[in-house]
């Protein structure tokens, strides 16, 4: 017995067809916020500047994200995929240290 059609384990029967799906296969990448902490000694043009320099705000917009920070005690610089926020939480913690600045830079799962 060679045809399928006709084998006991069958439950189509004759003249039916299996539909396979294609399941479009995007997936929308995890995000994560690079956040920086205010603190007592970081100057607020260094803060600017790293704003101006790492996370591509003009100088309104990184003005108005400092003073945010200086105020409330943490600010949101961004959000990017992985492995791009924990390259700007290194490129701020390391522009930081070689000023001598105690800047905190950190990343959160959105
Ligand atoms: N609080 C700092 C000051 O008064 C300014 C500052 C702002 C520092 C934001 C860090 O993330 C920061 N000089």
């Amino acid at each position: 017995m060679s045809n399928d059609e006709n084998r006991p384990g069958n439950v189509s029967g004759p003249n039916t067809s299996v539909i396979t799906k294609v399941k479009p296969k995007t997936k929308r990448p995890n995000l994560y916020r690079v956040l920086i902490l205010n603190d007592d000694y970081t100057p607020m043009e260094f803060v600017v500047h790293v704003l101006e320099k790492f996370f591509n705000k003009d100088v309104e917009a990184a003005t108005k994200i400092m003073l945010h920070v200086h105020h409330h005690g943490i600010g949101e610089c961004g959000v990017f995929t992985y492995e791009i926020a924990e390259t700007k939480v290194t490129q701020v913690m390391d522009f930081a240290r070689k000023h001598q600045h105690p800047l905190q830079c950190v990343m959160e799962k959105k």
